[in-house]
């Protein structure tokens, strides 16, 4: 079974939890896409649902399926958030950000009754930090962010897109670093969100109440 057919089908089996007259955060990337299309199938099938979306794209994609939109402001509490993951470990603790729209799926994370993880197999680790840490910064503060990066042996990477700084929906810089050898992320997290610029980081470890894994043709809860 190929890594699309698990992300189908963990989107799938995440559509299920949707129920009429629910408040949904809608996370971003290509299983969150997945489970967006899934639910605008059902929307056109009478499921009654509003969708607070997580990024730009997750908004116009949602659109375009007939899904009906609020914001965050109008939706107050959210009944369920789904979204999609880089990493998870067997506590639940996650990176996101590799699509940069860490920012608005942390917000809505953290404002959502329960959170839905849909992940294909490859993003089970034992252990969070093969991939990069995204951390968000203001682009004012940026470079000098960096250099304190670096010195807290992160090896820091400015993310670029076609040779130009990449921006968030919100016009910020990503930061990607390294945290393989860390071993206390609650700590890092802290010292992260602590310098001044830094907006957010990718490190989600508390949020997430159950994921729905594709493994072959099974989604495991
Ligand atoms: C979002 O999309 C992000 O937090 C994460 O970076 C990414 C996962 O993408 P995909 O589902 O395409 O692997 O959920």
């Amino acid at each position: 079974m190929s890594v699309e057919n698990e992300k189908w089908i963990a989107a799938i089996a995440s559509a299920d939890y949707v129920k009429n007259g629910m408040l949904v955060g809608l996370g971003s990337g290509s299983t969150a896409a997945f489970m967006i299309a899934e639910l605008g199938k059902r929307v056109a099938g009478g499921l009654i649902m509003k969708g607070i979306p997580s990024s730009d794209a997750t908004a116009k994609l949602a659109k375009q399926v007939g899904i009906s939109l609020i914001s965050l402001d109008d939706a107050g509490t959210m009944d369920i958030n789904i979204d999609g993951a880089d990493e998870f470990d067997p506590k639940f603790q996650l990176i996101k950000g590799g699509g940069g729209a860490l920012l608005r799926e942390k917000i809505l994370a953290h404002n959502s009754r329960f959170n839905i993880i849909i992940a294909d197999s490859g993003k089970k680790v034992n252990r969070l930090g093969k991939f990069k840490l995204p951390v968000e910064t203001i682009p004012f503060a940026t470079e000098i962010i960096i250099s304190e990066l670096h010195n807290m042996d992160l090896n820091p990477q400015l993310r670029m897109k076609n040779n130009e700084v990449y921006k968030t929906d919100e016009n910020n810089c990503i930061i990607d670093v390294d945290i393989f050898e860390k071993d206390d992320l609650q700590e890092l997290n802290n010292l992260l969100i602590q310098i001044p610029g830094v907006v957010e980081t990718g490190l989600f470890l508390t949020s997430t109440d159950i994921v729905l894994m594709g493994q072959g043709n099974k989604v495991v809860t």
